[in-house]
């Protein structure tokens, strides 16, 4: 296999491979700091700190890296990265706030990825491992250097072969987390419910006897070949999953019969949320999708073992453009829950439209207290084209990931900023405000043309890119807009659905009264008529018009400046010809959307701009 010798993403600063032969996240961060020629350096481990933190310490015109075990190598690399970038260095000592911060990898063993836009697995192809170690090494420290460490290596829907990743794989499986391990970085296995029903045991009811002993000889045998390994996530019982409703068992039992069986190795049990009836009836109007999770899991609150952790996507549907917080984080104070977002850019643009995500997070971290949850997991937009994420910029969203799962606080414009100029310290000072700016607006601009207004479910069935507004008006995912000659969207208040019921205050109200819903979510929450009066003044079906517009012009503002930076190639050419794709993307989702609501309303745009007839 060829081995790409473009140094991936933010690490232009240290253009090097990791020699094999080093085993130890110090002797790693002793080998980085070795190869800067102007920089003085010293390690200085502390049994007495936490295992991740570090200090650093100016001292005689060196600076003294003191840190744990792990807390080394972060200590080293964000002071390579001062260093890089010419910032002061962070001072006093440093920890992350979650001990787990987790990349699920939906990596299937042919080598596809599910929701993967950045070419095949970096990994798996044909059935079996299939890796460049040297391309691993450096997945291995471009994720010890944004703080990430923990990756599960498959999907959470486990498709055969990667049940033998828990069996026959189980050598190959240890020889991988051998590469990752000198970054700090865990390995997680995606496991399927069922399996020891492969395995001739007749049932997979977590209260079996059989299944349980089942359960807990395989996690023997696991631990024994990777003895670090950080647990196991499942998802169970959602999009034809096999789980613990086939047997009339709740997700606690489910969840805590692996949660035993892989505890006395220290294991811990990520099992997800993502349950919803993606068999439904459109025409069934008591049934909506974003109740769901609340539904299912807040009334087993307390019920779950303290290895198990409850993984919840951001928002309460899946990965929209724009969602609300889900009420599921505030509805379960007595479980470890974890944020789940999708870096991955399944209905953001599939790594050819931009979209910086922290503009996003800094939305959510207003209403979600980062210590609702004790973990943060991302669904990886890693793959293995030359630049790992297809488009040059995606990098950015991982990066980012890692920052604000060390420190989540809100920061987008300090984090995209820092990513800049990491990642091209070779453009001048202006051009990478420019592209730090074309970052920082970038999802503002996707919305506009994709989905404001809290406009769901608009896009292409099946490969999530490109409008369709009546895609999955009538399909069984529970995936409704309802528009129609007077009025759009879903009455999602104590007199509709009953969805807002599931917030604690303040955010109940303020979501439940058009007058106080942000206009971002205002079709999410309510049906409103098209000539609704906004709080700024326009109808909605202006505001409809005009923001889909705005989206498509501030993209062709985007596409021209970008045209004019010095980006090093390759990435000018990539992120050039990904514009362009763009910009048509936007065209289709200005005119087609804009035209379906035209055509419904029979409104005029106040403006007379084309809308087709
Ligand atoms: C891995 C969405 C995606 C699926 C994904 C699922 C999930 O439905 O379209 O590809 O499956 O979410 O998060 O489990």
């Amino acid at each position: 296999m060829k081995t790409e010798n473009r140094t991936p993403a933010w690490l232009p600063f240290l253009p090097l491979d990791v020699p094999a032969e080093l085993t130890e996240p110090a002797q790693v961060a002793a080998f980085e700091l070795s190869q800067v020629e102007d920089l003085r350096a010293e390690l200085r481990p502390d049994p007495d700190l936490p295992e991740e933190a570090y200090e650093l310490l100016a001292e005689g015109g060196a600076t003294i890296v003191r840190g744990g075990r792990t807390g080394m190598l972060y200590g080293a690399y964000a002071l390579l990265a001062a260093h890089a970038a010419g910032t002061p260095l962070p001072t006093g000592v440093r920890k992350p706030f979650y001990p787990a911060r987790m990349i699920n990898c939906w990596d299937n063993m042919d080598g596809s990825v599910e929701r993967g836009y950045a070419g095949r697995s970096l990994w798996f192809e044909g059935e079996r491992f299939d890796y460049d170690p040297v391309r691993i090494r450096r997945l291995g420290r471009l994720l010890a250097s944004c703080g990430i460490n923990v990756l599960c290596v498959n999907n959470v829907n486990v498709h055969w072969p990667a049940q033998q990743l828990i069996d026959g794989m189980l050598p190959d499986l240890a020889a991988f987390a051998g590469l990752l391990r000198p970054f700090g970085v865990r390995l997680m296995v995606s496991v399927d419910f069922s399996q020891p029903m492969s395995d001739g045991v007749p049932t997979a009811d977590p209260l079996d006897s059989a299944v349980q002993a089942w359960w807990a000889a395989r996690a023997d045998r696991v631990w024994a070949a990777v003895p670090d390994l950080y647990g196991f996530l499942v998802k169970a019982d959602s999009e034809h999953r096999p789980g613990p409703f086939t047997y009339g068992r709740s997700h606690a039992e489910g969840a805590n019969m692996l949660a035993r069986a892989i505890a006395p190795h220290g294991g811990t049990l990520v099992w997800r949320a993502f349950v919803y009836n993606c068999m439904q009836d459109w025409r069934d109007t008591k049934t909506d999708r974003p109740c769901a999770a609340y539904d299912t899991y807040a009334p087993l609150d307390g019920q779950f073992d303290g290895n198990v952790i409850l993984q919840v996507k951001n928002g309460p549907f899946d990965f929209q453009v724009r969602e609300p917080v889900s009420p599921t984080f505030f509805a379960m104070p007595r479980t470890n829950l974890a944020l789940e977002l999708q870096l991955a850019q399944e209905y953001t643009g599939q790594q050819i439209d931009l979209y910086a995500m922290p503009p996003m997070w800094d939305e959510l971290l207003a209403d979600l207290p980062p210590e609702r949850v004790c973990a943060v997991a991302a669904v990886s937009n890693l793959g293995r084209d030359e630049n790992l994420f297809g488009h040059p910029f995606a990098a950015l969203n991982l990066y980012a990931f890692g920052r604000y799962a060390w420190d989540p606080a809100p920061r987008a414009e300090t984090v995209i900023a820092a990513w800049v100029s990491l990642t091209y310290p070779g453009m001048p000072a202006e051009d990478r405000g420019r592209l730090a700016q074309i970052l920082l607006c970038s999802r503002h601009a996707y919305e506009l043309y994709n989905a404001p207004l809290g406009l769901c479910w608009m896009v292409s069935p099946n490969n999530h890119y490109g409008p369709s507004p009546d895609g999955y008006e009538y399909q069984a995912w529970g995936t409704y807009h309802k528009a129609n000659r007077d009025a759009v969207g879903i009455d999602r208040t104590a007199a509709g659905t009953g969805y807002t019921e599931q917030y604690p205050e303040p955010l109940r109200s303020r979501y439940a009264d058009p007058a106080t819903c942000p206009d971002e979510l205002l079709l999410f929450f309510h049906r409103l008529r098209y000539d609704f009066v906004m709080r700024d003044g326009r109808t909605l079906i202006q505001r409809i018009y005009d923001d889909h517009f705005e989206g498509f012009a501030l993209t062709e503002k985007m596409a021209e400046t970008l045209r004019a930076l010095p980006l090093p190639e390759p990435d000018r050419a990539v992120a050039l010809a990904r514009m362009d794709l763009q910009l048509k993307n936007a065209r289709e989702w200005c005119d087609i959307i804009n035209t379906f609501f035209r055509r419904l309303s029979g409104a005029d745009d106040a403006h007379g701009r084309k809308i087709w007839d």
